[in-house]
Order: structure tokens, then sequence, then C-alpha cells
């Protein structure tokens, strides 16, 4: 399953999810034709779940067998493969694509009808080529972890739609683009038309020649239309459907909700209401599925987080399945949504593959993204180096390439550097990651008012601020009257005296705890050792979701 609505009515699309062939390789330019495969692996999955491969680092080959009718063009669908795909279908490369967490496609212009051989060689190595997948406080699991697709495509169709709500003069309206791919080389002449709840805008005639992705734009007037927002989550369907000739050629359809973003006075607004984010952090990670999260789970968190009474959800630290975005568009969670990052130095930022590794799955988290009502804020960059003058050169581009695909929306980047932060003039939010009782004694609310005054002081004047992390661990069942680091009471300790200082402080516009759930992290030598049981224990339940103590605390801050 890739969405939770239909979204096609006319496009062929058949789901590949299911058993595949799978052998582990060594390196990753095998002979693909002497590859004897043993293994059955489930897609999505990781291919950590298998006995044979708890903790394989390394490469694999996935392959299946799909049957087409007639001849025609086909677009396969990743919607994540952790880290590094190779697409070969009949045996000839047709995509290449690196991160786990955005969706890539292969195109085949001219598929004979018959039996036909995909196989999708798996890398999760790190290593000099991998900038953003590092040895890191969660795991990189290896697999192809999310759903994959295949399309019958005609010679033109509809890539993508993106949709802007703007609210004007009291009334809705949305700015809309197609984007047109074609795959011949002929002259075609094309309509497009998008449906919105009866709502009808006609663009073209678009006359496309040469192939490439073209776009077209319109206006849609809907002033009627009712505001999405966390009390009333209305979504309305939004169709294009592709003429050539009259013909009916290809459909989209997306699931769209009218909200707008503003930060004025120091606040967040949602529809122009103050905003605060009552949130937590969350690693798709789960024992018994590693990163493949199934929808019953995912559904499990958002029932689990709203119990707690919470409003929001980043997605630390990297985009997330798009199934769990329809839930939260679909529940009213707001979302904090962030590139693939943390916790890089300044060395590693200066890998040469850093800056297109990152180039790219900012553009591909907005693109594919970009028609959630509940995303409300793109991030960048954990704890990356913006305390260092080259490392603000590369916020700043960063920063830069997301709000010119997107203007419609806050930016931000989580810090941890304090007083040393040089970036908060660059973004529309500032974001603190402190951990008053855990990594230190300091009192979290003098903290907070600390860290306001820096935010005054080094360009954050006026702008939002946002508490993106506190908390401490809890070993999961260790509970002890001393309540000493590392029980469920200590860490119940900590999070109350956090949410008590954030919830009563009027600046502060959102606070999102480390961690809902906890998490694999990478075996290590260096500070991972730190991290008892190979996990990040923070969490407020546990890896298998059973709440600890703190649960009940978060729930008496944003709950009742
Ligand atoms: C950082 C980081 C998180 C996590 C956390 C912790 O702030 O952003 O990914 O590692 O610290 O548990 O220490």
């Amino acid at each position: 399953m890739t969405r939770l609505f239909q979204t096609n009515e006319l496009r062929k699309v058949q789901l590949l999810d299911g058993s595949w062939d799978f052998t582990a390789i060594e390196g990753n330019e095998p002979n693909l034709e002497q590859l004897t495969y043993s293994y059955k692996l489930t897609v999505p999955g990781c291919w950590e779940m298998h006995p044979d491969f708890l903790t394989y680092r390394g490469s694999g080959a996935y392959r299946k067998r799909v049957t087409v009718k007639e001849k025609t063009a086909l677009r396969f669908v990743f919607k994540g493969v952790s880290h590094t795909a190779k697409v070969y279908f009949d045996g000839k490369l047709v995509a290449e694509h690196y991160n786990a967490y955005t969706a890539f496609h292969a195109i085949v212009n001219e598929a004979e009808p018959g039996e036909h051989e995909l196989v999708v060689l798996v890398d999760n190595s790190f290593g000099e080529f991998s900038a953003l997948h590092i040895p890191n406080d969660y795991y990189t699991y290896g697999g192809i972890n999310r759903s994959v697709y295949m399309e019958e495509v005609k010679a033109l169709f509809v890539e993508r739609i993106a949709f802007t709500p703007v609210w004007e003069n009291g009334g809705w309206k949305a700015s809309v683009n197609a984007y047109i791919h074609q795959l011949s080389q002929d002259v075609l002449s094309y309509r497009l038309i998008f449906e919105l709840d009866g709502n009808v805008l006609e663009l073209g005639a678009g006359k496309a020649a040469g192939s490439g992705v073209s776009v077209l734009s319109g206006v849609i007037d809907f002033a009627e239309a009712q505001a999405w927002s966390p009390e009333n989550p209305v979504l309305y369907q939004l169709k294009a459907r592709l003429l050539v000739d009259n013909v009916e050629v290809d459909d989209l359809i997306e699931r769209v909700g009218f909200r707008v973003l503003t930060t004025n006075d120091g606040k967040i607004q949602l529809n122009g209401q103050d905003i605060v984010f009552k949130g937590v952090n969350r690693h798709e990670d789960h024992p018994m599925v590693g990163s493949a999260i199934p929808l019953q789970l995912m559904a499990l968190d958002i029932d689990l987080i709203s119990d707690m009474g919470c409003n929001a959800v980043r997605t630390s630290h990297y985009p997330n399945d798009e199934l769990f975005l329809d839930l939260c568009d679909e529940r009213g969670i707001l979302v904090w949504e962030e590139n693939h990052a943390r916790g890089l130095s300044l060395d590693q930022m200066r890998n040469p593959n850093f800056r297109w590794q990152c180039e790219q799955v900012n553009r591909e988290m907005v693109e594919q993204h970009f028609n959630h009502p509940s995303i409300v804020i793109w991030a960048i960059l954990n704890e990356c180096a913006s305390d260092t003058t080259e490392g603000r050169e590369m916020y700043k581009e960063q920063l830069e390439q997301i709000r010119a695909l997107d203007a419609s929306r806050p930016l931000t980047f989580a810090s941890h550097h304090r007083e040393r932060e040089l970036c908060f003039d660059l973004a529309d939010i500032v974001s603190f990651n402190l951990y008053p009782g855990w990594y230190g004694d300091e009192d979290p609310g003098q903290l907070s008012d600390l860290a306001r005054g820096w935010a005054d002081t080094s360009g954050g004047l006026g702008k939002p601020m946002i508490m993106s992390e506190f908390g401490g661990d809890g070993y999961y069942g260790h509970r002890d009257a001393s309540r000493v680091r590392g029980t469920e009471e200590r860490q119940a300790d900590i999070i109350e005296a956090n949410l008590s200082a954030y919830t009563s402080r009027p600046f502060i516009s959102g606070m999102f705890i480390w961690q809902y759930c906890d998490c694999r992290v990478t075996e290590g030598t260096d500070w991972l050792i730190t991290r008892a049981g190979t996990q990040n224990s923070k969490g407020i339940v546990d890896r298998y979701r059973r709440p600890k103590l703190a649960y009940a605390t978060v729930q008496r801050y944003f709950k009742d």
C-alpha cells in the first residue's frame, strides 16, 4: 500500500510489494546473470529482520519478475530503498538513487509483452560515498524498506501536482501546478483539466515537443472551502486529467487541504490563529520490522501520540514514509518534516558528496510531500556545523533552495550551539535542542530564558522559538525508588521539569520531546558506546511501544 486513497482511475498501477528473491552480494557490480537467489525477503522490509542478516552491512540483490500484456512504457516507483539502489530491467541499468528516505522512479520506454526481470541492487554500507547515512544515533537498515509499484504510462503522463492554498479577501483559492512528463520526441498537444470538489479548471492547450518535464500552472477558486486544522482536518480530492486529441490519456489524484502558515509577533499562526506545537520526535523504528513500519503500526504510533495529548510530530531526522503523512493529514497531526542529516561535523559536511546529496534529498522531500496539509514546517541539518562560517554557507544554500521550491511554509533547523549559533537569521523559526536535567544539571526554565536571549542577540529577534529536543534515558522496566539516572522515575522527573517550564512560557511556540519511542542505533566504539543495549532509550514508549512512567507525565501537560 502506498497511499491511503486511490491515486489513479485511468492509469494502470500494480503494487509489487510481497515476496522478492534475495541474495547477499560482494561489491556492488556483480554479474547479474551469475547470481543465484537463495532467499525470499519481503518488500517492504529490512534484511536485518532475517536471522542470517541481523547485523549485515553491505550489498544485496532483490529480484522480481513482472509480466506485461501489451507493449507499453513502464514506470517503477520506489518509495524508499535503504540506502543506495541500482535498478536493472532485463539486465539494463535504468535508475540509481542514494538515500533511504525519499522516493525515486525508473522509466522503461518500451517494454514488450511477456515476462521481464527487475533486479534492484541495494547497499547500506558506510563510507566516503555516503555523506548522510553514517554510523549514527539511529539505525541505517538495509533493504527495500518502503513500497514499490509499477505503472503503465503513455507518451505523456502527469508526473506530479503541486497545490498551494491561498487565503485572500476572505475566501480560499489554490495555485496549482501540473508537471507533465513526456517520453517521446513527438509534438503532442494536450489539455489538462483539474477538478476540485466540483470546481473545474482547464489548462492548455499545451504543446509538448521532445522528452522531459513541462509545467502548467493556474489558480482554482474555491472561496467556500473548509479550512484544514487539527480540530477539523478536512481533506479534498484534487484530480488532474490529461487529454490528447480530446481523449483522456492519463490521470492523477491528490488529497489536499486548505490552510496557511504564518509567523508574526514571535508566534506561529495556522489560519491566522496562534498555535503551540505539543509534540514528539519520532524515528521510524521497531524491533520486529526495522524501519519498514507497516500501516497498522504507524496508526498505533499516531494513536499513542494523540493519547498523550500531542498535536505534532517531528520526523527526526529524515523525510517519512508517505503513508504516515497521509495518516497525519487525516487525523490533524501537525508535522515538522526535515531533510536527512544528524550531527554532522564541519569535516563531515566537507565530504564532496554532502552538497549534492543534500540538494537531492531537499528537492525530493519538498516535491514529493508538497501537498500534505499536515506538514507545517520544513527543516534541515539537525545539529550540524551551523556555528561555523563555512557551515553557514551550506545552511544558507539549503534554506534558499527549499524556499525557492516552497515559499508557503516556515523553515527552521534544530541547533545545539546555544550562544555560538550563526544561522538563526536565515530561518523563520529558531529551534533549540537542549537537554537540561540529562546532559547537564541546568534548570529548564532558566535555560529556555537564556536561549531566548541567545536567539534575540544572534539573528532570531522577533522570531518564534521551539524547544525541538529535550528528554533523558529511561530503561523500560527499570524502576527504582532511588530515582537514579536511567530509571523510569528519573526520566519522568526530567520530562516533568522540562514541560512545566516550557508550557508556562508564552515565548515558546512549540516543544518536541526526545523521543517518542526508543530506537536501535549503530553499534560503535566511539560515543555510541554510551548507548546501553545499542539503543537510544529516551523514548516515552519503548521499542515495542510499551509506555514508560513518563507517558502519564506527558498526558498531564499535553492532554489534561
Ligand atoms: C541529539 C540528536 C538526537 C539524539 C539526542 C540524544 O540532540 O539530535 O538525534 O541523538 O541528541 O539522545 O542525545
